[in-house]
C-alpha cells in the first residue's frame, strides 16, 4: 500500500455519528496501552496521526482515519485499564459490540496482544464477538522488541493457548523497529480484497 494521504476524520460513539459506510474499513482493537495507536501510526507512516500516550485508557472513542481517500482505518477504544471510571467501562462493551455488529463496510479487525502478557477475559470476549459477528480477525503480537529473539516462542505459546489460535496465526510486530509492517499490510490488503460487504476497488 502506497501511503499518499492520511488524516483524522472524526470520533464517534454510536452509529449515527460514524462516517458513511462507503469504503473498505479496517479496525484496530486491544487492551489499553497495548500499542494500537502506535501500530496505526507505523502503518500509515505518520509519527503522530493517532495520539499515542503513556497514560493508558485515554482513547475512549471510536476514531476514524482516512487513508488515501480510499479506506478508513479505525482506532477502537482500549479496554482493561483499571483506572478508567466505571461509567466508561460499562460503555465499552455495547459500543464495541454495536460497531462490530452494524458496520457494513468492516473488512477485518486487527487484534493486538502484548508479547509480555497473557490474554485476559476482555481479550477473549472480543475474539468471541468477532467470531459471533463473523468479522475476519487478524491477530498481532506487538512490542516484540521487548523480548529477545530466543525468548519469543516461549512468550507466544501462552498467548496462542489462551486464545485457541495457532502460534502461526499471529503476525509479530514492533512499532520501534517496524518489524512486521509489510506482513500486516499484506494481510490487510487481502482482507479488503476478500471483503464481501463492499465492491469498492482498493
Ligand atoms: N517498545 C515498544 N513500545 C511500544 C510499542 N508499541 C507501543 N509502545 C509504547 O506503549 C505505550 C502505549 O502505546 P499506544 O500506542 O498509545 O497504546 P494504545 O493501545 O493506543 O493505548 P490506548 O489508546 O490507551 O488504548 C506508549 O508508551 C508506546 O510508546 C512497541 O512496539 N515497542
Ligand atoms: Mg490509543
Amino acid at each position: 500500500m502506497q501511503i499518499k494521504t492520511a488524516q483524522f476524520v472524526k470520533s464517534a460513539t454510536r452509529p449515527g455519528n460514524y462516517p458513511p459506510a462507503e469504503r473498505p474499513e479496517i479496525a484496530f482493537a486491544g487492551r489499553s496501552n497495548v500499542g494500537k495507536s502506535s501500530l496505526l501510526n507505523v502503518m500509515v507512516q505518520r509519527k503522530s496521526l493517532v495520539r499515542t500516550s503513556s497514560t493508558p485508557g485515554r482513547t475512549q472513542l471510536i476514531n476514524f482515519f482516512d487513508l488515501n481517500e480510499e479506506i478508513y482505518l479505525v482506532d477502537l477504544p482500549g479496554y482493561g485499564f483499571a483506572k478508567v471510571p466505571m461509567a466508561v467501562k460499562k460503555q465499552w462493551g455495547p459500543m464495541i459490540q454495536t460497531y462490530l455488529q452494524s458496520r457494513q463496510s468492516l473488512c477485518a479487525v486487527v487484534v493486538l496482544f502484548d508479547i509480555r502478557r497473557v490474554p485476559r477475559e476482555e481479550d477473549l470476549q472480543l475474539l468471541d464477538w468477532l467470531e459471533e459477528y463473523e468479522v475476519p480477525t487478524i491477530p498481532v503480537i506487538t512490542k516484540v522488541d521487548k523480548v529477545s529473539r530466543n525468548r519469543r516462542a516461549a512468550q507466544i505459546a501462552p498467548i496462542a493457548e489462551a486464545t485457541g489460535l495457532p502460534a502461526e496465526a499471529f503476525s509479530l510486530f514492533s512499532a520501534l523497529t517496524k518489524e512486521g509492517r509489510d506482513e500486516i499490510w499484506e494481510r490487510l490488503e487481502i482482507a479488503m480484497e476478500e471483503c464481501s460487504c463492499l465492491d469498492a476497488e482498493v
